[in-house]
């Protein structure tokens, strides 16, 4: 078996004693395993081309290779093409879509000069891997450069219904930049359908089988893979005793107060206004609760230099301090707002000390943050997950208390429904949920993904693989 090739807008830290996260934990996994290769953008933005130095490092079997960004491309391919036009409308936020021809120009060129940079590190026998939207021409791009692997492609964030899809300026050309693929592999079920129904209208595009497509002389597999996350390790950081976090939740336990926890990046997808509409919504129905809910929310920076995020943030700081300012009392405050990034070893215990798991994505790729709750649940007296049924985690967690984001009644009759609902309850629920994230973890999907890769044409039906 060839090497592991990954292509990434951003690639980890492979340096010793750094904590890894989220959906990197998968990947390099799936690197050391194989023994591989993961490039990417080193994360900084230099004046001119010249200036931009490509690094090679590595660390056991793995090399990364990086390079910087010009300020042009961090400005028109990154926050551009990438940031104000693929996201939003991917997110079915079309009004938020700031579409101009440059920042196209400057996402196909910054994917051309990735190709190049890569292409003369590339063996015959390795399997390429290319992560997300930013990066949906790589396989274009390669193939113009001679290459013959095979190439494989996911896409972490929902692929959206196909009148949206075909609102993006150019989709045309994203659809022949997809179908340069050898896998297409999508989050969800729902993903699929919706990339099917795309083609299905607007190419022509021969849909084969639920998994396979034939355009030209070229076969393309299809799939689903619900990316899952590092259970044990999560589980385990949240059992980690943290002495700030453990006199906080005694303080409650005698207070008879209870915490409901929310932790996003700070973007207009994950529905945050929507979240503290709904918490204070609880706190009218509820006024029993008035001086024992706790609700912390952390929103960690991200994408400052995009409007659209800017906004959000000062409509949070508004709502925040309206919802304290109307309900708080000397001792207590209802909402606490941190705007900040915690350290990854607070996170899991911060998660155990809360009785609800409170998120609602107004659309998002999976969430693996619902997962990351699950995972670090007492099972003794486990907390309950309250999620969006737009959050792509809700096909795979039926028994979270599933709601409609838009619906702020709704999710404040979940939040009463969630703090009085017993014991054993709790318990059953969480004991499939956690099965069923275990079942499907991280590993999981690296392999079900790269098995369907290296399989090609005949990989299994989606649910044959689920099942
Ligand atoms: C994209 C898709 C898809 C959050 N706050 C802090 C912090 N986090 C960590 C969480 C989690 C990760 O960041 C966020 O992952 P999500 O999946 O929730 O969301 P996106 O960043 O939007 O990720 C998404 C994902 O890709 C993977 O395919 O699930 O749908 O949008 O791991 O724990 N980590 C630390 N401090 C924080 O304050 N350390």
């Amino acid at each position: 078996m060839g090497r592991l090739v990954v292509i990434s807008n951003r690639t980890a830290n492979l340096g010793k004693n750094t904590q890894i996260g989220g959906l990197a934990v998968g990947i390099v996994d799936a690197l050391r395993k194989q023994g591989g290769l993961w490039a990417g953008w080193d994360g900084s933005v230099v004046d001119d081309a010249a200036a931009a130095t490509t690094k090679i490092q590595t660390h056991g079997n793995v090399t990364t290779l990086t390079t910087a960004l010009t300020s042009e491309e961090h400005e028109k391919y990154y926050l551009g093409f990438s940031n104000r036009v693929l996201w939003p409308a991917f997110h079915y936020r079309l009004d938020l879509m700031d579409y101009r021809m440059e920042f196209a120009d400057s996402y196909s060129a910054t994917n051309e000069k990735f190709a190049e940079l890569i292409r003369g590190h590339l063996r015959d026998d390795d399997v390429i891997w290319v992560h997300d939207y930013h990066l949906i021409p790589m396989a274009a791009e390669l193939r113009k450069r001679n290459c013959k692997n095979k190439i494989g492609f996911f896409l972490h964030i929902p692929f959206p219904s196909a009148d949206i899809f075909s609102a993006v300026p150019r989709h045309e050309w994203l659809r022949y930049c997809l179908l340069q693929f050898d896998l297409i592999g999508f989050q969800t079920v729902n993903d699929v359908h919706n990339f099917h129904r795309y083609l299905k209208e607007h190419s022509d595009a021969a849909i084969i089988s639920p998994e396979v497509v034939r355009v030209n002389d070229r076969t393309i597999n299809i799939g689903h893979f619900p990316i899952g996350i590092d259970v044990q390790q999560f589980a385990k950081a949240s059992a980690r005793t943290d002495d700030t976090i453990e006199l906080e939740r005694m303080r409650r336990k005698v207070l008879q107060r209870f915490q409901v926890i929310s932790a996003d990046r700070l973007d207009y997808s994950k529905g945050l206004p929507h979240r503290m509409k709904a918490f204070r919504k609880f706190l009218e129905i509820c006024p029993e609760y008035q001086g024992h809910a706790d609700y912390l929310q952390i929103a960690s920076p991200s994408r400052e230099d995009v409007t659209a995020y800017s906004d959000i943030k000062a409509e949070l700081e508004q709502l925040a301090g309206a919802v304290n300012g109307r309900f708080a009392d000397f001792n207590w405050a209802p909402i606490q707002y941190i705007n900040r990034n915690i350290p990854r070893e607070k996170l899991a215990p911060l998660f155990r000390s809360s009785l609800v798991g409170l998120i609602t994505p107004l659309r998002d790729g999976m969430n693996l943050v619902a997962k990351e709750y699950i995972a670090a649940q007492d099972d003794k007296d486990p907390g309950i997950l309250i999620l969006s049924k737009f959050a792509g985690a809700a096909e795979e967690l039926s028994e979270a208390l599933i709601v409609n984001p838009y619906d702020i009644s709704e999710v404040a009759g979940a939040l009463k429904t969630a703090v009085a609902m017993p014991l054993e309850e709790r318990q059953l629920r969480h004991r499939k949920l956690l099965k069923r994230i275990t079942d499907h973890d991280a590993q999981w999907w690296q392999r079900q993904y790269l098995q369907a890769l290296q399989r090609g044409d005949q990989h299994p039906t989606a649910n044959e693989r689920v099942a």
